[in-house]
């Protein structure tokens, strides 16, 4: 399959162009796991890594690869590793509040991003979220699509809709329903060949669901529908790009907490990529990068390879989370308690019934 089908255009070829006599090749990520890339060049796919001069020159999180980035790659045998990133077309990124190093790009390189809403009542559609979701797409360079979906559940969505397009600020506001399929057609004029199209939104909103009604077929884990709290797990964990039969590509990913960015050890692990790839060649795999023999993460601190104030940095992240993290369990072991209670209570009501009707 030739990469212009997968939307590699004359703006990429110009800036691989320098890098072709050093015998590295261009291939695009389709999706990520603990540091291993799919990537898609000309001929074959790889599973790679980024080198270590890739790791000894990035400096922020962002500057590592992400689905639909266009990297290249320097082959040994039947191996490959990620040498470079092309710089990025646009970039839909979320940062945490303060931290402007640990900016985290969701989707690399898209031409359009659906901003996916649910108006299944709860708090899957808000103006503040919208407002928010549309600034960082403007500032990606991608162009904002709004998806208002589940419409088949919602009684008001004309009047979401006029609510959407008076904040959208020029954006294309659509109406739609994963399920019977209404609206579908319009968001068609988006997929066109060799253009990328990025799904973003809180879980549960119907991501990966547009995705299979769009591409005819269930590619793309789905999730259970809660009535309870309408508020949806995460299905999709992680992001992954696919090609449509018409040419065009979808980047699937993981829907966006609103609160509390730093969910859990693993979206720690994913801000501090490098320290994260530099723990897996500690000796010990639970090293925790304090004095143990044959660490990874001590050494790149001494030879300097890894900042002082980074690390630092992470030690205390990793602390707030264990701290939020004992703080749930508490609440959890409360809300057991009461309910115990309650229980107990009500066992002893209905002994007392018994005794009154003897
Ligand atoms: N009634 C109705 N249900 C829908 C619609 N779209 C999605 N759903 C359901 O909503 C649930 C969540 O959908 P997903 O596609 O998994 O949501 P997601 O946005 O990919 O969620 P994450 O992967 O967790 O970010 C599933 O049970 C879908 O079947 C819709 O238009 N109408
Ligand atoms: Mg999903
Ligand atoms: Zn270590």
């Amino acid at each position: 399959m030739s990469l212009e089908q997968w939307g590699w255009d004359s703006h990429f070829r110009n800036l691989y162009e320098p890098f072709r006599t050093q015998g590295l090749l261009p291939g695009r990520i389709t999706s990520e796991s603990r540091h291993i890339y799919e990537v898609l060049t000309e001929e074959k796919e790889y599973s790679c890594r980024v080198s270590g001069h890739y790791m000894y020159t990035a400096v922020n999180r962002s500057d590592y690869p992400t689905v639909g980035d266009w990297v290249l790659l320097r082959l040994s045998d039947d191996s490959a590793v990620i040498e470079k990133l092309l710089p990025r077309k646009s970039a839909f990124s979320r940062k945490r509040a303060g931290l402007e190093t640990e900016e985290q790009v969701i989707a690399a390189n898209a031409d359009y991003i659906f901003l996916v809403f649910g108006l299944d009542g709860g708090r899957n559609f808000s103006r503040g979220a919208l407002e928010r979701f549309l600034t960082r797409s403007w500032d990606s360079g991608a162009t904002p699509v709004i998806v208002l979906n589940k419409i088949d559940l919602c009684d008001d969505a004309q009047s979401y809709y006029i609510e959407a397009e008076n904040i959208s600020s020029g954006a294309a506001v659509h109406l739609t329903s994963a399920i019977t399929g209404e609206g579908l057609e319009s968001l068609r004029s988006y997929l066109q060949e060799g253009k990328t199209v990025a799904f973003t939104g809180f879980s549960g909103v119907g991501k990966s669901a547009l995705i299979n009604s769009l591409a005819g077929e269930e590619i793309m884990k789905t999730g259970e529908q809660r009535e309870s709290d309408l508020k949806g797990r995460h299905t999709t964990t992680s992001k992954s790009l696919i090609r449509l039969e018409s040419g065009a590509i979808l980047i699937d990913s993981p829907g966006i907490k609103e609160l509390q960015l730093w969910g859990s050890e693993e979206s720690l692990e994913s801000a501090f990529e490098d320290i994260a790839q530099l723990s897996a060649s500690c000796r010990f795999g639970d090293c925790s990068h304090s004095g143990e023999p044959g660490c990874a993460v001590q050494e790149a601190l001494s030879s300097g390879a890894l900042d002082h104030n980074r690390f630092e940095n992470y030690l205390d992240l990793q602390r707030e989370l264990r701290f939020l993290e004992r703080k749930q369990d508490a609440r959890q072991a409360l809300e057991e308690k009461v309910k115990w209670k309650k229980i107990a209570k009500l066992q002893k009501s209905l002994k007392q019934e018994r005794k009154t009707y003897r």
